[in-house]
């Protein structure tokens, strides 16, 4: 066994993880990242696209803004499909001047992992037997096995960016967390393409009375969709013919026309579910991202609520450090946990106002179509939807 020491060991190296990473490193302290899969494997997991101005200002923060700032598309406005009929939402001008950038979590993870290489951070991939122990004492431990070496490394604090299948959260003592979790009846499978996205300066969410649908992006020449499907389907029971012909039936016939088509170079199915653990800190152990919290996709919520945890994770290990106060560590989950509240509601709203939900019959989907007619007539309404969309602020009330 050989021993090390850090001051921060981080469990995964997913954008939680890396961005943690990268705003230690800025404020000089000392910290190691531990995943159990390989750069591509992290990298070859199609996620989120849509990345509010706070996360984009983190990427800033953290010395790697340069990709979104680059390749990011801005987008001002999304757009609702209901009745076979489009409607803009003007959502910088609901929400005095807010975007939000379309720029994929695998650019973001990639140069996030870039940067972490080019400045020789230390980072153990492919770590096996991650354990976490004495997260509640004042020497906490993490030990991995690495080519068949097994190691330990000793650390003031530990980060669990380890995701929703983690160890981290499953290291917790039962009776020391409580769990809220909504399974929804359905999934969202996911194509990606290259081909033009059928809408390059807005996001389609289309309500029909086959499903729902999304129309996304990650460059001008490459095309993010989704269509809700039945939680028992599988990815192999719908080939690209059947796929490009569904969506298009719930789609506006006019955007359904421009849709180009072609061979999808990835394809999964994702299960929808609400989840939140609390409280988010055990001792000397934080939980951070989806080993905290997970959305219904609906929203873009996802990668952004972990943006969030981790500027406030980031600001109180900082605090300790360099102001010797444990303020931010002491407020840390309470902090984090208003603010995915908050996201978990919207997206849990806009997930139910968006898809079809079979036991509800003709009567909600009625409900459905007259709750969105009345939104993109109702300023206040729509600039409910605009101010959650764009992000709360990390302060909000
Ligand atoms: P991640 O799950 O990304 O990363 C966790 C890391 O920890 C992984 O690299 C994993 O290998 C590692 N790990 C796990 N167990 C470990 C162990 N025992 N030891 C060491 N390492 C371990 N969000 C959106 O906003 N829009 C979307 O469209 C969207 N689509 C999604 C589709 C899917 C299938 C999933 C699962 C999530 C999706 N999300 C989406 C949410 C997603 O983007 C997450 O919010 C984001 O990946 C959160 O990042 P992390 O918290 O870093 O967790
Ligand atoms: C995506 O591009 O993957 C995406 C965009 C908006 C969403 C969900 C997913 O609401």
């Amino acid at each position: 066994m050989t021993t090390t020491r850090t001051r921060v060991a981080i469990i995964g190296a997913g954008p939680s993880g890396l961005l943690l990473g990268a705003l230690l490193h800025k404020a000089g302290i000392e910290h190691v990242i531990i995943d159990r899969q390989s750069p591509d494997y992290v990298l070859g997991r199609i996620r989120a696209g849509i990345l509010e101005q706070v996360t984009v200002d983190l990427l800033h923060e953290a010395g790697v803004g340069h990709g979104v700032d680059s390749d990011g598309n801005v987008h001002r406005s999304i757009e609702l499909v209901f009745k076979n009929t489009r409607h803009p939402i003007d959502v910088t001008g609901l929400t005095k001047g807010k975007v939000v950038t379309a720029y994929g979590q695998t650019e973001l993870t990639r140069d996030l992992m870039k940067h972490r290489s080019q400045l020789g951070l230390p980072t153990v991939y492919e770590a096996a037997e991650v354990q976490l122990h004495d997260f509640d004492s004042t020497h906490p431990e993490v030990t991995y096995s690495k080519d068949g070496v097994s190691h330990s490394l000793q650390c003031d604090f530990i980060a669990g960016c380890d995701g929703f299948h983690g160890v981290a959260r499953a290291s917790v003592p039962l009776g020391a967390i409580t769990e809220y979790e909504k399974v929804y009846p359905f999934a969202w499978l996911g194509v990606l393409a290259d081909v033009p996205p059928v809408s390059s300066h807005a996001i389609v969410y289309a309500n029909s009375k086959r499903g729902f649908a999304l129309c996304s992006m990650r460059s001008m020449t490459r095309s993010r969709y989704y269509v809700q499907c039945p939680s028992s389907d599988k990815v192999e029971d719908w080939n690209d013919r059947r796929f490009w012909d569904e969506i298009r039936t719930r789609l506006d016939p006019e955007l359904a026309e421009r849709m180009q088509t072609g061979p999808s170079i990835e394809k999964s199915m994702t299960p929808l579910r609400s989840f939140v653990a609390e409280p988010m800190r055990f001792g000397h152990l934080f939980l951070a991202g989806d080993a905290a919290h997970i959305v219904p996709p609906t929203g873009a919520k996802g990668l952004n609520l972990a943006a969030g945890d981790v500027k406030y994770l980031s600001s109180a290990l900082i605090e300790h450090y360099q102001d010797k106060s444990d303020a931010g560590i002491d407020t840390y989950s309470q902090r984090a946990l208003s603010r995915i509240w908050r996201a978990e509601r919207f997206s849990w709203w806009l997930t139910t106002l968006m898809h079809r939900f079979p036991e509800s019959g003709a009567f909600g989907q009625r409900m459905q179509e007259a709750e969105l007619d009345y939104l993109v007539h109702s300023q206040a309404l729509s600039t409910s939807l605009a101010e959650n969309y764009v992000g709360l602020p990390l302060d909000f009330g």
